[in-house]
């Protein structure tokens, strides 16, 4: 190697898997991206995981600190230093503190392992309302875990190496994707394990499956009712297991009696006899099954029950704690490890209760990043308490929420809005400030504990020096705690704020040296299945969840047959595709090459009757929203269904590639704000009906 060649073990930051990755620049410029070899079962990274070259070469982002100067959304900026905009932001804050207090300060970002130190800063000035992007993603599966086992979702891994049947129900792992998932399916596939998808469309993951269901959208209770059904009617369940961990077993019984194969199979369009042998396979299979919960779950108002049973019935199969099922993961103090110092613990939690509800208003509702809906409907009506200044940080909510003008006039309520981003996206160009992040393989990120079979520490480091006047996030709050009176968080290196985080461990940053890792277990550690006690009041599995009964929900809901579309109209569907993530890689000069626009997927049967073609451009409507999009018209959707990629339709002028291409799902859920599953907290997206007609 020469002088100018470097390798750095780092974090993809092209999505939120945060895949470990092995980065090779020459001259301070990247040349290859490839899968961290140091992790056994990283194979490769994805398109995506490629296009973060194309992403750092970009010159479309935002280069330097901008104030805005124009009116909200109009775009035109002043670039300024950092200096001056980070002391514009502090004394608007420190404005907005003397008039309504800390609490009228928010935030959000976009969940993930690197939080702590913005968190930390927000615990600082006294403020509950952290938020993070979960209420359009994951919340109702995350609290259908909590209100099963007293345990989050990340409890348990998805133990598929091993597993003997995997059921993908709303869960397209050959698309959305994990690359280090994928890879094990494959594995395990190879070894003969059973792949069930269940979906509306029939995706990528489909056309490798064993058995696929395509359901009528929206019923997928139904279907999951009725397994649950016959597992307890021919008594093919783990009775062992049940009896040892399941409370309440009874209750259930009595109450799925009439959901029976035959009721679902008329619900989901499935044959009856189809679901018979299904659960008669999973039975065979356990307990190395794994039916998957669900990822992005904000879809119906009954996703969180969907999500329940799901863990319900991996629960009557015996495969919590299982090899090749959902055994729990272990913490790096499982091993023996001394945590990382965390810097929330420099400041006691705040003593105001959050403005969205959760933990008080919604007992039901994680207190942690609680719901942003409700964050930012509070900015409008002041109830029960103003909020007036709100950072984005790393989340793109105007193009990530349904309805985005009603957000904006939320949003106009505030005195201070501001965008940490390394690209453009709506939410940057509505806010009054534009702070530039390095892009993730120009930055540096604390370091950050994996809880998984084998427990890690991770780093990631910056692989170049950055290409325009952007900072890295530990950069951005050092800079704001030390206008803000809180010098704890001010740090002049990074290597000082990694040795605040390891100072208890007994490692230094050396020990990452050789792998861009610290592993504390040589091969999976299993816990002993007679050892589980789950964390809920009984210790075991509840059926009937006394917290969810006492927020006047239902533990066993009956179930409630989903609208059918009014005469002429579908129900709007979307979802990720390999090649793009969420809002922010349309401009991507490689991915957008790959994949320029979104197409609408509509079923040949109503197509052909509203004189629509395939590759024609149409007209998608709601409620007086509109898009244009190309059709695609297949046989491989419900005909109750239309489906788009997410993430398209930009309307930037600084974003000359993404420009105009494709259609934006979420401009087409008018009113979609307000429509949340009251269980589970998120935001209900496919709640919407839309007409499509020839353009
Ligand atoms: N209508 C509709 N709405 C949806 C969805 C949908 O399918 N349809 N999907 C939902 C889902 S699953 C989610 S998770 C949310 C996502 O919603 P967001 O979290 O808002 O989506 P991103 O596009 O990932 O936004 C991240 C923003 O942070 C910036 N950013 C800064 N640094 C980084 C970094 O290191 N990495 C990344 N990745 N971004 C960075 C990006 O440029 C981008 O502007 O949207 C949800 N909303
Ligand atoms: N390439 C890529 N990978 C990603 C991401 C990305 O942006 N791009 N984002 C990451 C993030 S943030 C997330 S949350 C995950 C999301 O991971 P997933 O939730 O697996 O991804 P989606 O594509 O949103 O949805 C999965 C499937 O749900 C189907 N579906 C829609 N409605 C219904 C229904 O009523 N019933 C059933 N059974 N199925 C239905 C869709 O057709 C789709 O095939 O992906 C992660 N991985
Ligand atoms: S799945 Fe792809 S984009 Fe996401 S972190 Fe991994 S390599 Fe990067
Ligand atoms: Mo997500």
């Amino acid at each position: 190697m020469t002088e100018s060649l470097k390798t750095t073990y780092s974090i993809c930051g092209m999505c939120t898997v945060r895949c470990p990755i092995k980065v090779e620049t020459e001259h301070g410029r990247v040349r290859f991206i490839q899968g961290n070899p140091n992790f056994s079962s990283m194979k490769g990274v994805c398109p995506r995981g490629v296009a973060g070259k194309a992403l750092v070469e970009d010159d479309e982002r935002p280069q330097s600190p901008l104030i805005r100067v124009g009116e909200r959304g109009s775009g035109h900026w002043k670039a300024v230093s950092w200096d001056e905009a980070l002391d514009y932001i502090a004394n608007k804050m420190k404005g907005v503190i003397e008039k309504y207090g800390a609490r009228a300060v928010s935030l959000s970002d976009r969940g993930g392992p690197f939080r702590d130190m913005h968190r930390a800063f927000l615990r600082g000035l006294g403020t509950p309302n952290y938020c993070n992007h979960d209420a359009s993603c994951a919340r109702n599966v995350q609290h259908a875990a909590l209100s099963v086992t007293g345990q989050g979702r990340k409890a348990v891994e998805y133990d598929l190496k091993n597993a003997k049947h995997v059921v993908l129900q709303s869960r397209n792992m050959f698309e959305a994707v994990n690359v280090q998932e994928v890879g094990d399916l494959v594995d395990a596939m190879d070894k003969g394990c059973r792949l069930t998808v269940i979906d509306i469309r029939a995706n990528v993951s489909s056309t490798k499956a064993n058995r696929f269901f395509m359901v009528r959208p929206g019923t997928d209770y139904a279907l999951n009712l009725s397994v649950i059904h016959e597992l307890l009617k021919e008594g093919i369940y783990d009775k062992d297991f049940a009896s040892k961990h399941i409370q309440d077993l009874d209750a259930l019984e009595q109450f799925v009696k009439p959901y029976t194969p035959d009721w679902a199979a008329k619900e989901c369009g499935v044959s009856a006899e189809s679901i018979r042998a299904f659960a008669r396979e999973l039975a065979d299979a356990a307990p190395s099954v794994i039916w998957h919960p669900g990822w992005m779950t904000a879809r119906y108002k009954d996703s969180f029950q969907v999500s329940r049973t799901a863990y319900i019935i991996n629960a009557l199969l015996g495969s919590y704690g299982a090899k090749g099922g959902l055994p729990f993961v272990n913490k790096p103090g499982d091993m023996g490890v001394r945590s990382l110092k965390k810097f929330m613990d420099l400041y006691p939690s705040p003593k105001d209760e959050r403005v969205d509800g959760a933990g008080w208003r919604l007992p039901h509702i994680e207190k942690g990043p609680g719901l942003t809906h409700l964050l930012f409907k509070a900015m409008e009506t002041e109830d029960p308490y103003p909020v007036k200044a709100y950072i984005a940080w790393r989340h793109d909510p105007l193009m990530g929420l349904p309805d985005p003008d009603r957000l904006q006039e939320r949003f106009n309520n505030l005195d201070l809005m501001v965008s940490v981003t390394f690209s453009w996206s709506d939410t940057a160009w509505h806010s009054d400030v534009v702070l530039p992040l390095s892009t993730y393989l120009e930055r540096e990120s604390i370091i950050a504990a994996k809880n998984a079979l084998q427990p890690y520490f991770f780093l990631r480091q910056r692989a170049m020096e950055p290409r325009f006047d952007s900072k890295a996030d530990w950069e951005i709050v050092s800079g704001l705690a030390k206008r803000l009176d809180l010098p704890e968080l001010v740090f002049d290196s990074v290597e000082d704020v990694w040795a605040f985080q390891l100072k208890d461990t007994g490692y230094t940053i050396d020990d990452f040296k050789e792998t861009g890792r610290i592993l504390f277990a040589d091969k999976p550690v299993y816990k002993a299945q007679e050892d589980i006690a789950f964390k809920t009041p009984s210790k075991k599995i509840e059926i009937i969840s006394q917290k969810l009964e006492d927020a006047g929900i239902q533990s066993l809901k009956p179930y409630e047959s989903p609208q059918h579309p009014p005469e002429g109209a579908f129900r709007l569907t979307f979802g990720r595709v390999a090649t793009h993530t969420q809002g922010h890689t349309a401009n991507n000069t490689a991915l957008s090459e790959l994949m320029p626009e979104n197409v609408l997927w509509i079923h040949s049967g109503p197509a052909e009757a509203l004189g629509i073609e395939d590759g024609a451009t149409v007209n998608v409507a709601n409620n007086g929203a509109q898009e244009s999009i190309k059709a695609r018209v297949t046989d491989c959707i419900h005909p109750e269904a239309v489906f788009m990629v997410h993430g398209f339709g930009h309307r930037l002028k600084v974003e000359s590639r993404a420009l105009g291409k494709g259609a934006a799902d979420n401009r087409l859920m008018t009113g979609g704000l307000d429509n949340w599953d009251r269980a589970g907290g998120a935001v209900a997206m496919q709640e919407h009906f839309v007409t499509v007609t020839p353009a």
